[in-house]
Parts: structure tokens; sequence; C-alpha cells
């Protein structure tokens, strides 16, 4: 493998680095600096890696997946590479002995907070696996200046703080200004026709243009050698001088360019399953997919002169339909500029593009107004439409004269250009996240699609990395572990299934609650000196962390914990186990019920965590700024996983199976990855509850649900209800909830009163919460439940995903790095 460690070499090179960057020595370093110093050695391994993977590739010409997304939620690099160099254990002796604490350190990084939820978290396990798996592939995105914002909690409320990530320097990324390329928009597309060729040549003129200056980042496998690339783009002004001749002088021009450049990559759209339609995020869409085609038709044709073949050597996934431009884009490129036909250019495009479909939230479907779509982009308009006009009539062909059809399939329609419609089009893949919400997908949102190319339907359910959510994230778990069943788990997850013989076995399961144990004492330490709570961690730490929204309705979960607290206050004796409710979750900046619900559940938490008279039976907790580096700690401490999002809208999901990694069952619905983690764990160890997606699908389509039947009816869900407006839980204000109870209850606005179906799911969710508590009473049952859940868990790591991938979609070979 990779050179041996040596320590003295180590903590010289440490030190020198205090030295060259800093100017000091390392008793006078802080720990920030200790941190950089420490990366920029750690980088050096790495980039002996990186070279020697590059030079594999160099020798092989493999095929490369380019994996597109506007997202990569990293997290901490320095970790986890340490993890994936397997220099983990040796860098924190290393420190110790110079008198730092790894952990601490680590703690000095931000996270590199590309991206908001799951989306995007996905994509960076993804390429974790890639590389560990040993295929070639480059990650391609945006170097956002600000990534998703910080969360402040004020008074109750979520403040939001720019991140700016970036301040301190970024120790393991790398500028390739070498590889720049030019991006443009606007202007206007000019027809020149061709005597020779007999064909007609657009020239865009007129328009504006940005410098994309590549920044790359070092993708660590698991010690294997391997390097891969997460290449994301940052924009610059093309500087005056460089402008035509034409525009030379042209100073407004060279303004307008200027402040194109710095707006286009300054900040991530902080929206989650939400579309918002604004202009700069359509530009945030070309300029990473144009940079990024380009760069990959330049790194074919260095080895290879006929572009018909590229599809040979290139493969785009599509992450959701936010870089769909890619397919607009490289018929572009191979038509206006490599020459192609346009017959040839579409077999090209149409052997490079597949797409993954993400959700089925139709706030979420990206349709952009003709109007600002071919005033940004002229020349990839006209393309687009070209495609549509070929596709209308393919549809036409297949279904004469069902002008339905078409109105329903039309990638242009009702003068809006249809981001989904592009890539299924396109796409000689379309693939869902999880198998409930693949068959949603064939039988329900893109049934005329699938009825029309079925071939190119298919399922991959999510994952996760097992490398950051258990050997990194829960490094006791991971050493019980690996004592028990050996380290083969760490690259094949299937194996900690061995673990299930010890289910019964008093002594493991002791250990392993233990562990779990000592986990709820370091998360209790974080939210006593984040949150400034007190939380026991002998009661049960029942968990819901993930964005905030509607859909996924934390607000079911508060209004049981105020259902629940009444039963405590109305019932002092009554035998309770005591239970921590712990929440996490940002809401996007511009969601007002979202941000109204953190309002209410810290206003729930104020009242119960100072109501002396329970006696600490009931906490709450609202844990500030939700991110990948403190889910760490939270996944490994959490008894019980909340995946209760109304069925059949949670696509697949991907914290579920963090939890389950980590030993904590999960309470949920039968929607997105449940369905399928419950298949693997047993129903006896998950606590299911609620409507099923097919009922939940009935009414909608169907009608005949009336939640004010409910609230009429059922006498707990009514008095909670009138909680939210009688000042319980804002007593000098106590309008405030309205909004929320109107959503339960009124019609007043269009839509349908209780869209989530959260009191339909009432009372079964308390039934199912009623079972949790009398399964964690029996401290056996509990242990023996809990390390099924880890052993079972197998299939759920990102590196099954992505070999299903390479099998059935991209066709990679596996690399391997020679010593
Ligand atoms: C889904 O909501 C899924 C992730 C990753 C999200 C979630 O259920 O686990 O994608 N969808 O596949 C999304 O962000 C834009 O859509």
């Amino acid at each position: 493998m990779s050179k041996k460690f040596n320590k003295k070499e180590f903590i010289n090179d440490v030190k020198a680095n205090v030295r060259a960057l800093y100017r000091r020595n390392l008793d006078e370093a802080t720990q920030q600096q200790i941190f950089q110093a420490v990366s920029y050695t750690v980088k050096d391994t790495i980039i002996d890696n990186w070279l020697a993977t590059q030079e594999q590739y160099e020798k092989d010409d493999p095929k490369y997946v380019y994996y597109m997304s506007m997202e990569f939620l990293m997290g901490r690099a320095l970790g986890n590479n340490l993890i994936n160099l397997t220099e983990y254990e040796d860098v924190k002796e290393a420190l110790a002995e110079i008198g730092f604490d790894l952990n601490v350190i680590e703690d000095q990084e931000p996270d590199a907070a590309l991206g908001n939820g799951g989306l995007g978290r996905l994509a960076a396990c993804f390429l974790d696996s890639l590389a560990t798996l040993g295929y070639p592939a480059y990650g391609c995105g945006i170097r956002y200046r600000y990534g998703m914002f910080k969360q402040k909690i004020e008074d109750g409320y979520q403040v939001e703080v720019p991140d700016n990530w970036l301040k301190d320097g970024n120790p393991f990324e790398l500028r390739r200004p070498e590889y720049a390329k030019e991006v443009k928009f606007g202007g206007y597309v000019r027809v020149v026709y061709d005597e020779k060729t007999g064909r007609n040549h657009f020239v865009q003129e007129g328009y504006q243009v940005v410098r994309a200056v590549p920044y790359d980042f070092p993708i660590v496998g698991y010690n294997n050698r391997v390097v891969n690339t997460l290449r994301v783009w940052d924009a610059e002004a093309v500087s005056e001088f460089q402008l035509d001749s034409f525009d030379k002088g042209d100073y407004r021009k060279a303004v307008e360019q200027e402040n194109l450049a710095r707006n286009i990559v300054e900040v991530l759209y902080p929206n989650d399953n939400h579309y918002a339609g604004k202009e700069l995020r359509l530009k945030q869409q070309y300029f990473f997919i144009s940079a990024s085609v380009q760069a990959a038709v330049s790194k074919y044709k260095k080895k290879h002169s006929d572009i018909r073949k590229f599809y040979e050597k290139a493969t785009f996934q599509l992450n959701d339909t936010h870089p769909t431009v890619a397919v607009a884009e490289l018929m572009r490129i191979l038509i206006d500029e490599e020459g192609l036909t346009w017959e040839e250019a579409w077999d090209v495009t149409t052997k490079t593009c597949a797409y993954t479909n993400h959700t089925i939230m139709a706030e979420a479907l990206e349709k952009w107004p003709i109007e600002l779509f071919s005033r940004l982009l002229p020349r990839i308009y006209q393309i687009i439409e070209e495609i549509n006009r070929r596709f209308v009539a393919e549809i036409e062909a297949r279904y004469p004269g069902n002008f339905e059809k078409v109105r329903k399939m039309a990638i242009i329609f009702d003068g809006q250009v249809k981001m989904a419609h592009l890539a299924i089009a396109a796409g000689y893949s379309v693939n869902g996240v999880a198998e409930l919400h693949t068959e949603i997908l064939k039988k329900q949102e893109l049934k005329d699609f699938y009825e029309m190319m079925p071939e190119k339907f298919n399922n991959k359910t999510n994952g996760i990395t097992q490398r950051r959510f258990l050997l990194h994230g829960n490094p006791l778990l991971a050493a019980w572990v690996t004592d028990h069943i050996g380290d083969e788990w760490i690259t094949d997850l299937p194996q900690i299934a061995k673990l299930k013989v010890y289910a019964d076995d008093r002594k493991a399961q002791q250990e392993f609650m233990n562990i779990k144990y000592q986990n709820k004492v370091r998360l209790a330490k974080y939210i006593r000196e984040h949150n400034g709570i007190e939380v026991d961690p002998r009661s049960i730490f029942d968990v819901q962390v993930k964005r905030l929204h509607e859909y996924k309705r934390q607000l079911l979960n508060i209004l049981h914990v105020m259902y629940l607290y009444n039963q405590i206050k109305d019932h002092p004796e009554m035998d309770f186990y005591p239970r921590t409710f712990i929440f996490g979750a940002k809401a996007a900046a511009g969601y007002r019920r979202a941000k109204l619900t953190i309002k209410l559940i810290n206003s729930v938490a104020d009242v119960i965590n100072n109501d002396a008279s329970i006696k600490n039976k009931l906490k709450v907790v609202f844990i500030e700024d939700y991110r990948v580096s403190n889910a760490e700690l939270i996944f490994a401490a959490a008894d019980v996983s909340e995946q209760i999002s109304t069925a059949s809208k949670e696509a697949s999901g991907t914290g579920n199976m963090k939890f389950m990694l980590n030993g904590a069952p999960t309470l949920g619905t039968m929607d997105g990855a449940n369905v399928e983690i419950v298949k693997e764990v047993g129903e006896e160890n998950a606590f299911i509850f609620g409507l099923s997606a097919d009922e939940v699908i009935n009414y909608e389509n169907n009608g005949g649900y009336y939640p004010e039947n409910i609230f009429n009816s059922d006498q707990d869900i009514r008095r909670v209800l009138m909680q939210l407006i009688n000042g319980t839980y804002a007593p000098n204000d106590p309008e405030m909830f309205r909004d929320i109870y109107d959503s339960l209850l009124n019609t007043k606005s269009s839509d349908r009163a209780d869209t989530y179906f959260i009191l339909a799911d009432f009372k079964s969710y308390a039934e199912a919460q009623r079972r949790v508590e009398e399964a964690y009473r029996d401290e056996a049952r509990w242990a023996k439940m809990a390390m099924l859940n880890t052993a079972c868990s197998g299939k759920f790591t990102s590196d099954r995903t992505i070999q299903q991938y390479v099998d059935e979609i991209w066709h990679l070979d596996k690399e391997v790095i020679e010593a």
C-alpha cells in the first residue's frame, strides 16, 4: 500500500509546515494553525497517490463517469482522509506526542457544506465509494464561496448566518488555472450558410463571457492508493484587454462581465426539494455544466480522434435535473465545434447522458420560462427547441392523434422548458433512488414516459459510506465490530451480518449497549456545550435530524411530544420511561411555515424543559446548525430513528440508513428506503405505522380525507391542536402558531387541509411510540433489536449502490494502482 507511516518524519513535517505557513514554532501555534499544518502534511501523502492514480489512468485509458451535481455535501476532509489512508490512529498518536488532540484539531475544520441535504450528501458518499472501488470518476460541481448557511437559534427562531468556509484557506484544494474554460451567456445567434458544406453554422455574438477556473479536491479511496478528483469551478472575470477587438474599450460590458463572474458562484441556493426559478440559478447551472462538458471533451480529444465514439470513454450522470443543460451543451459542442451532424451528435449524446430522479414533490420540478431561458442561453435554447420538435414528432408517430400525450410529455410546452422531460428524452437511463420510489415514478409521476420507453427505467436504491458514518463517526462501535468479525466490513459491509450470531449473547448485548451509552454521553456533552441543556444519557434518545420540510413531518413529532406532555401532566403517577426528543433541521431561508415549525419546537422545548413538575421525564432539544460533522456524533448516539414522512413523499432517505448502521431501530412509515430497511431487519425490529403509499395516493387522486372529522372526534388530538392557538406555548402571542393550526384544518387556502396526513397518522404514530417504550424497557430485547439493525445494514452501503450503477448503467472497468 502507501508508504509506511513514519512518526518522526510526520512530526517534523508538521513543524516545518507551521514554520513555513505562519513563521511560528509548534508551541506558539494555534489549534487552527496546527490543523492547517497537519492537513498540508497529509496532502503531501495524498499527492503522491493522486499522481500515481493519474499515471495509471493515463496508461490504461479507461472510461470515466462524470458525476454532475449542483451539490456535494462533503463535510470535513481531514479525519476522513486519514481514515481512508489508514493513518488515523498513527496520526492521533503522533499528535498526542507533541501535545495535540486530533479530535480538537479536526474540530478546527469548517464543513465543506456545498449542498443542502440528502441529494448533496449522496453525491459525497458516491465519490467515496467510487474511489474505494477503484472506478475512474470525476465529481463536477461549483465552488460556492458561501456554502449552506450556518444556523443560529435566537429566541427560538432560526437566523441564517453566511458560511464563509474559505476564510482561513482550504488546505486540500488545488487551483488548476491551466484547465480554465470560457462560458458564454446571452447575446444572439447568427446563422451563416457555408456553401462548401451546404450546412448552416451557428455563431453566438454579443455575449458576455466568464472564465471558469477549476479547483480539484482529492477523493481518497480506502487503503488502495486510488485518489479521484472532485472538480469544482470558480468564476473569474475575463479582463477587459481580453475582449475581442470588436468589444475593446466597451467599459460597460467589462463591468457587466465582472459582476456576472462575481455573482455566479457566490452562494449555494438553500432550497431542499424545492425549485425557486431564479435566473442566477440557471446561470450557475449552465456555468458549471459548460465548463465540465468542455473539459470532458478536451480530455477525450487528447487521446482520441473520433469524437463520435466519445461515449466509449465518458458517461455523464445527471444528479437530478439541475445539470440537465448538459444534454444541450454536449449537442452544441458536437455540432458547432466538432462539426458533427445532428444525427451523429444525438447518437453520442443519448449514449452519454443518464438521469437520476430524486423526488416526486411537484414543487421541486424545474420548469424555466422560455423568455428567461432563451435570453440567457440563446444557442442552447435553439438546440432544445429542435430536440423538442423531434421528440414531439416521435410521440405523435407513436400515439397518432393523441394530443393529450404531447401536452403531458413535450419538453417545451405552455411557455416553459421542462428539464425532467429533456433529461428523460435524451438520457439512456432514468433511475429512482429506492424500490418504492421507482415504482411510483413508473406508475404515477412518469407513467407516460415509462409506457413509451420502459427500457430506460431502473432502480438504484441509495446507500451511505460506512467509512465516514461508522469507522470515523463511531470509533467505539467500529472497534467492537472489528473485534468480533474482523475488519472486512470496512470495504464489504454485508460482512457485518456475521454479528447476527451475537444478537442473543448477553455479554455482547451489554457491550453493544454500553458503547451506545458512551456515545450518548458524548452527545450529551455536545448538547451541554452548544445548547446549554442538560440531558440524561439514560433516557431514550429519540432523534429526528434532516432538512425541515412539511412532508418530513417534524410537526407530527412535536405534536406528539405535546400530547405526551399532556398525558404526564394529567397522570403524574403514570409510569413513563424518560425520553429525550432531539431535533436538528435547517429550513430554507424563504420557507415560512418550516421556520415557524422550528419556533414551535423551541417553544415546546422551553415549556417542557422548564417544568420541574414532570421531573425530567421529558426533554426536548433542538440542536443548532445540524450538519455533516455533528451528524456523525448524533447517529452514533441515537436510540430511535424517526423516519416519519408521509408515505410516498420521501424518495429514499439516507439518514435512515446511517441510524440503522449505528444500531438505532426505525420508527417510521412505509416510505422510501424504510421499506427495504424493514425487509432486511424484519418487521419485529422496527416500529412501523401510518398510511401506506397506496392509501395516500388514493386519497390524493380520489379525495375522501377529512381531517376535521378526526379533530372533532378525538379529544387528545383536539386538545393538542387547540394548544397551538390558546397560548400554551406562546403566552404573549397566542396567535403565533395560527398558520400551523390552519394548515391542518382550514381549507381557506386552495390546498386541501392537512396536505401531509398528520391527523390521519397521529394515533397510529402514538401507538407505535408506545411500542417503542415497551420494547426499550426490556433491555435484552432492545439490545438484540439494536444489534440486529447494525447487523442487517449491509445492503445500505453506497459501495453496493455504486457497483449497481457501474454494472447496469455506466459499465466502467476497475482500476488497480500499481505500487
Ligand atoms: C430526497 O428527498 C433522497 C435524496 C437522495 C432527495 C431524499 O429522499 O434520499 O434526494 N431529493 O436521493 C431531492 O433533494 C431534489 O430532490
